[in-house]
C-alpha cells in the first residue's frame, strides 16, 4: 500500500517505519504524504491506541533528501505543502504518538522527533539540527517543539552550532524520554507502547489537548478550556471503569472509550 513507509498493527500500536534506510530515511514529497495518511488512518482506526514512527536500517531520518533539492526550489512552498500537513496532523492527533529514534534524526527528521510526545532513543541515536549547515533555518515545526522543550537560549545554541547531541546529552537536555540499549530497542518500545495502549485514551487525548492549550491561553481561558475536557473526560466509559474499579479494589480495564 506505501512505497516510502512501512505500516503495522501489534497489540494496540500501529508502528510507522519510515523505510528508504540507504539514505538514512530522508524525506521526499511521497514520503511526507504516506506519513500524513498513515497518522490519519492510525488516527481513525479503534484498533489503535498509541502510534510509533520510527526509522529502518541504522538511522531515524536524515531530514529532506538533498539530492532532490535544486537552485529553482521554493523552500517555503515545499514547507506549505509537505511538511507542513505532515506536522500538522502529528500535532492535532489526540492519540499519544511515540518517536522511536533507533538512529540519526537529522534536519526535518528531528522535527519530526520533537513533534511526537514521547521521544524513546536507542542508545546509538543521536539528534542534529543540520539546516545551519546548508544556509537553512531550522523548520517543520523545529523551533516551536525545541523552544517548549529545552527553552531558548539551548535551542539557540543546538541550532546555530549545529553539533551532533548523543543519546546521553539529550537525556540530560530534556530531549528523551527514556533511552534503551540499541540490542533490544525495538522490544522496549513495544513494551512502553503497550503500557499507554492500555490506558484510558481519550483522557490521553484530553491531556494533550489541554496542555497545549495551557501555554497559549490566558488564565481564565484556559480554566474554561480545563473544564470542557473534564466533562468530555467525566462522560467517558474509561472515567466510570476508573471509579469502580477503585471501588472494587482491582486494577481498572479500560478500553479507550
Ligand atoms: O525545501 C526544503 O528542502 C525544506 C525542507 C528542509 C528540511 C531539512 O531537513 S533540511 C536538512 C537536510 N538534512 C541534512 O542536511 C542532513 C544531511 N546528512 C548528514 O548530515 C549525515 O548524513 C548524517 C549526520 C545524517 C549521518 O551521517 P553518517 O556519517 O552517519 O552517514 P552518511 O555516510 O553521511 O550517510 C549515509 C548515506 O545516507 C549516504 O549515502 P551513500 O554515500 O551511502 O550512498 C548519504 O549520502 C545518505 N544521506 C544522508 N542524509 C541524506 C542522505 N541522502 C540524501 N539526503 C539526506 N538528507
Amino acid at each position: 500500500m506505501y512505497e516510502t513507509i512501512t505500516y503495522s498493527i501489534n497489540n494496540g500500536a500501529a508502528w510507522i517505519t519510515l523505510n528508504r534506510p540507504n539514505t538514512l530515511n530522508a524525506f521526499v514529497s511521497k514520503m511526507n504524504q504516506e506519513i500524513t495518511h498513515a497518522i490519519k488512518t492510525a488516527s481513525g482506526s479503534e484498533e489503535v491506541r498509541v502510534i510509533v514512527l520510527t526509522g529502518a536500517g541504522r538511522g531515524f531520518c536524515s531530514g529532506q533528501d538533498l539530492s532532490e533539492v535544486d537552485e529553482n526550489m521554493d523552500h517555503g512552498e515545499v514547507l506549505r505543502r509537505h511538511y507542513g500537513p505532515m506536522m500538522k496532523q502529528i500535532y492535532q492527533c489526540e492519540k499519544p504518538i511515540i518517536a522511536a529514534v533507533n538512529g540519526v534524526a537529522a534536519g526535518a527528521g528531528f522535527s519530526l522527533a520533537l513533534a511526537c510526545d514521547f521521544r524513546l532513543i536507542s542508545d546509538r541515536a543521536s539528534f542534529l539540527n543540520a539546516f545551519v549547515h546548508i544556509g537553512l533555518i531550522p523548520d517543520s515545526g523545529n523551533s516551536y517543539f525545541l523552544t517548549r522543550l529545552v527553552g531558548e537560549a539551548r535551542a539557540l545554541e543546538i541550532s546555530v552550532l549545529g553539533e551532533k547531541i548523543q543519546a546521553e546529552q539529550a537525556l540530560s537536555l530534556g530531549l528523551a524520554t527514556k533511552v534503551f540499549p540499541a540490542d533490544h530497542f525495538e522490544a522496549e518500545v513495544q513494551q512502553f507502547a503497550e503500557r499507554l495502549a492500555v490506558m484510558p485514551t481519550k483522557a490521553i487525548g484530553l491531556i494533550k489537548r489541554t496542555i497545549k492549550a495551557a501555554g497559549n491561553l490566558s488564565f481564565q481561558d484556559y480554566l474554561e478550556e480545563e473544564a470542557q475536557g473534564q466533562r468530555i473526560a467525566g462522560l467517558t466509559k474509561d472515567h466510570r471503569e476508573g471509579v469502580q474499579a477503585f471501588i472494587e479494589k482491582r486494577k481498572p480495564v479500560f478500553v479507550g472509550k
